[in-house]
């Protein structure tokens, strides 16, 4: 198999998309610049572990001296927790740090695209970006919500935070034909929390049913990812309350700031993340590991119909 030549695929990786393995993708930017280290790698690396042991091989994605990495070895992962010079990189931020051989996170924009260059159909997140309170007058949508219109990669998440306007991120999707699934919800979650008040398209109560409709989505022709909302264990769940006061709060300093572009999201999520303590960060890293276990469950089913 011929890859893109600014690919490096890591050798498990590229055995198990050989033998058509199920191979389960995962983010940088929530190693880079969404959670504090060592919490970051500690977390990174138990999410490989737990793909491991569903029986996928887990390839994390990040970009490294302008080299597309597939896969990361130990010593890259501690790297990108910890050194202060990685990008976060979304669909526009890619040609620049490949080409000048620079270090960058991958959102979940630019990890659907590097996944599906090294052809790899299932990709596991904590959250998508989405239309943002206020778009009305910001335009800021996450360019996520484009590419999962147009790259044929699942994201397996917790749905989407509310620092987010969740209604118009929906409506935005369903413009877009991206279909929105629950799993085991009739309700998009809302990240930390297992309601957001706003129904998916289809709920699904198993992966074989997820992988089936990934199999005729893609044998139909019809291009592009499908939101795979995944709610937070309930024993992790937040207090919405706790949760909606700090969402406010962030939201308002980043208007009085003027916070804006890509700024914007790590911004509202590092206050939030301070200014409810621990306990956002614990469901964060929960919510992380359940959305592994059942992104595993489905490349695994995939794998089989392939
Ligand atoms: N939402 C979260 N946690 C995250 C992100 C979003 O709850 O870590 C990250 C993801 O990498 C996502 C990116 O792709 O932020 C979206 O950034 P923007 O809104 O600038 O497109
Ligand atoms: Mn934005």
């Amino acid at each position: 198999m011929n890859y893109n030549k600014y690919l490096d695929i890591k050798a498990d990786v590229a055995e198990a998309l050989k033998a058509g393995k199920a191979v389960v993708a995962l983010e940088s930017t929530i190693i880079s610049h969404g959670m504090p280290y060592p919490k970051n790698v500690e977390t990174a690396r138990a999410v490989e572990q737990l793909v491991k042991d569903g029986g996928a091989v887990p390839a994390t994605i990040a970009i490294l001296g302008g080299r597309i990495k597939i896969g990361l070895e130990p010593d890259e992962l501690e790297l990108l927790g910890t050194a202060d010079n990685i990008l976060k990189a979304s669909r526009r931020d890619l040609a620049h740090i490949v080409a000048n051989r620079l270090n960058g996170a991958t959102t979940v924009a630019a990890t659907m695209i590097a996944a599906n260059l090294a052809e790899i159909k299932v990709f596991v997140t904590g959250g998508i970006g989405g239309v943002h309170r206020g778009a009305e007058n910001t335009f800021d949508i996450s360019a996520d919500l484009q590419e999962l219109s147009s790259t044929n990669v699942a994201v397996i998440c917790a749905g989407a935070k509310s620092i987010l306007d969740i209604g118009l991120t929906l409506e935005y999707l369903e413009t877009m034909g991206v279909p929105v699934i629950g799993f085991g919800t009739d309700e998009l979650p809302a990240f930390y929390t297992r309601h957001s008040g706003f129904n998916v398209d289809y709920r699904y109560d198993t992966a074989t049913e997820i992988a089936a409709s990934l199999k005729a989505k893609w044998d139909l022709g019809l291009t592009g990812g499908m939101v795979i909302g995944n709610p937070i264990p309930e024993e992790f769940e937040m207090d919405p309350k706790v949760i909606d006061g700090a969402i406010n709060q962030a939201l308002n300093e980043a208007d009085s700031q003027g916070i804006k572009g890509k700024e914007t999201t790590p911004f509202l999520l590092d206050r939030v993340k301070q200014l409810t303590g621990g306990d956002s960060l614990d469901s964060n890293i929960e919510l992380v590991y359940n959305n592994a276990r059942v992104g595993t469950a489905i490349a695994v089913e995939l794998s089989k119909l392939n």
